[in-house]
């Protein structure tokens, strides 16, 4: 039989979407059910298992799955021996220490002696034994923002996106103690077909990442300031030039990476360039 390669991925919750969305972007086609458990794909050797996330490390440890896709923050706290392949850019949160709004706070060592909700206790024990604090640990599985009002704990460690749910239980965040986005792990002894999978997979997922993190630029500029522009631009290699109808003028073809996008724009302007347009990149191959 040909060998396939199986990737376990959150049955539903915040990173399924994202996870699945990512995996059809890479060009592969299945039909998930929301309530299998397992699906194939039919044009790549690859099987997927819908599981929740916290049982996703330990699979791939075990070799049940060979990869998975998990926050950072529940591949560190369960600890387990897998490889972190690639970082893939979505679900990002931070894990943040908070107490209740109207007290004081000045640095760490408010925490001292104080009992703190969570159900990160791993990754707080390690964070707080860096910073010397002794703490009272509480671990929960849920529902920790209201552990402070109901008199569980003086203060919580959660997971943080917006920052609402703290906000609308009264809370502040005042350390962040971990930043975690979403990660494909995968199993430390894979074997050398499977290897060969994930590296294909792999191409993959780097192309489709690169192009959501670049921006394919045409601008238009006066001859007389199409080096000032290049200059600014760089490009895959170097920029595209073309003439424009009108005499003394070109098109000038570009990626900009999205870290420096607003900068470059505005420098571009200030040389001179107009009528500029700006198309997303599906896939991107260096
Ligand atoms: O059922 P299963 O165990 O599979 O899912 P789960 O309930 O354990 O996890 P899920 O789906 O809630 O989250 C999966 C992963 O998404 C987490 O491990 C994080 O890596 C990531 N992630 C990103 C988040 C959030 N953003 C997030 N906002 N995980 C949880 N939250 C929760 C947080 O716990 C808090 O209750 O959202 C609330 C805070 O959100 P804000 O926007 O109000 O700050
Ligand atoms: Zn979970």
């Amino acid at each position: 039989m040909e060998v396939q390669i199986r990737i376990a991925v959150q049955k539903s919750g915040r990173l399924s979407e994202d996870s699945l969305k990512l995996l059809k972007e890479c060009g592969i086609k299945f039909n998930n059910g929301i309530k299998k458990l397992k699906a194939v794909s039919h044009n790549f050797p690859i099987e997927f298992l819908f599981l929740r996330d916290d049982d996703i490390p330990g699979y791939v440890e075990d070799g049940i799955a060979d990869l998975g896709i998990v926050g950072e923050n529940v591949h560190v706290e369960k600890g387990k021996s897998v490889d972190v392949i690639k970082k893939l850019g979505f679900s990002k949160c931070r894990l943040s220490l908070a107490i209740p709004k109207n007290e004081d706070y000045t640095d760490v060592n408010y925490f001292q002696g104080k009992n703190i909700a969570t159900s990160y206790p791993g990754i707080l024990g390690q964070y707080l034994k860096e910073k010397g604090v002794n703490s009272e640990i509480h671990e929960i599985s849920g529902s920790v923002e209201i552990a402070p009002s109901i008199g569980l704990a003086e203060g919580i460690c959660d997971i943080v996106s917006s920052g609402s749910t703290l906000m609308s239980n009264g809370l502040k965040e005042v350390e962040t103690i971990f930043k975690s986005e979403a990660v494909l792990i995968g199993n430390t002894d894979l074997s050398p077909e499977k290897a060969e999978l994930l590296n294909k997979l792999l191409f993959r997922i780097n192309a489709v990442l690169e192009g959501k993190s670049n921006k394919y630029v045409l601008l238009n500029a006066p001859n007389d300031s199409l080096e000032r522009i290049i200059d600014i631009l760089p490009g895959m290699r170097s920029p595209t030039v073309l003439p424009l109808a009108q005499e003394g003028w070109s098109s000038i073809h570009s990626v900009i990476n999205e870290d420096v996008f607003w900068d470059k724009i505005e420098e571009l302007r200030q040389a001179g360039a107009e009528g500029v347009l700006v198309v997303p990149i599906e896939k991107m191959i260096k």
